[in-house]
């Protein structure tokens, strides 16, 4: 008995042989697009881990072709995929801590994201492992800017506009500023500014150049409100089903991707807003009076966000405020 026991041990001690070890491909469901700044990422993971030896192959499926970003946590919590990207605010609902990302006027560099990320992620990665899930990493969307068609110098001059909007967080905040939210994914703005479902929103200047906005609409506000992450996650059982060396190559490579992401969004951030200004998009600072406004808007926000999430909420925003 005691020899048996020996010998189960020194099995597991043994690194597994991985040369001859055949994954089936795994799946990789995306709401965004695999060109976008991090499709180009999970491309990339998928390309490294397939040329390590005993690597396996991952299968980008974006766009929503393979579940819609919505139904991303759920097929992959389920097991009906393997591995999934979604945007971390469109989580709230079952995770409120995933809305720490857009709380507006909070988070107001790359620098601070990243530190909101630093306190955010051990909770994300718990709620995560609770539903059976392994976080993987986040990428942060560049800062989070005004479309308008028309000037706007105070909040007022958006009452009545029809906001896209992105999640239920963007709604609240829609519904803050007076104006009607209308749900629209993103390869489908281009197409809701022509219908005239939509006049407005607020998102990344990569996201306007991505849907060439300046066919709709002028003017760009960088009031820089929320700097919004895409998770990226595997079922941890999955996971767990991997040989040790293949988790340790998966888990590097996706902190590798991690921090080439972060730098590529900063980079790709003013990038974009030189491309709308080249294509003829006029980029505002907001007026002092707007920015106040929004300001205070934002208080309110978090106001309501501390009371509904309760302690995890202080457990991110408490250190955010008084840590490095
Ligand atoms: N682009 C995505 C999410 C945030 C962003 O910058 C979108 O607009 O849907």
């Amino acid at each position: 008995m005691t020899k048996r026991r020996d010998f189960c041990a020194l099995l597991a001690a043994a690194p597994l042989p991985l040369t001859g070890f055949a994954q089936a491909p795994w799946r990789l469901a995306t709401g965004y697009s695999a060109q976008s700044l991090h499709g180009k990422q999970l491309q990339q993971i998928a390309s490294e881990l397939a040329t390590l030896p005993g690597g396996f192959s991952i299968q980008l499926h974006p766009e929503n072709s393979l579940f819609k970003l919505n139904e991303i946590f759920e097929a992959v919590r389920t097991g009906k995929v393997e591995m999934g990207e979604t945007i971390m605010t469109g989580l709230s609902s079952l995770i409120p801590v995933a809305g720490a990302d857009a709380v507006p006027f909070v988070v107001r560099s790359y620098a601070d994201a990243l530190k909101l990320w630093k306190y955010q992620r051990p909770l994300i990665e718990k709620h995560f492992a609770d539903k059976g899930l392994r976080c993987l990493m986040a990428i942060p969307w560049p800062p989070q800017g005004l479309y308008t068609n028309r000037p706007v110098q105070r909040v007022s001059d958006l009452r009545g506009s029809k906001m896209r909007t992105y999640n239920a967080t963007t709604e609240r905040i829609a519904q803050l500023m007076g104006a009607t939210a209308v749900d629209v994914p993103m390869a489908q703005v281009g197409q809701a500014f022509t219908d005239g479902t939509i006049d407005c929103m607020i998102t990344s200047a990569v996201t306007g150049v991505d849907n060439q906005v300046w066919a709709h609409i002028k003017n760009y506000y960088e009031i820089n409100a929320w700097y919004p992450k895409n998770v990226t996650f595997v079922n941890a059982k999955v996971f767990d089903a991997l040989p040790t060396q293949a988790q340790r190559h998966l888990l590097e490579a996706c902190a590798a991707a991690e921090t080439r992401g972060w730098a590529a969004s900063e980079k790709v951030a003013s990038e974009s807003v030189e491309e709308l200004k080249r294509n003829g998009m006029k980029i505002g600072r907001a007026a002092p009076q707007f920015l106040a406004e929004l300001k205070r808007m934002g208080e309110l926000f978090s106001l309501e966000w501390v009371k509904q999430v309760g302690l995890e909420a202080n457990q991110i925003f408490v250190p955010y405020f008084t840590k490095d």
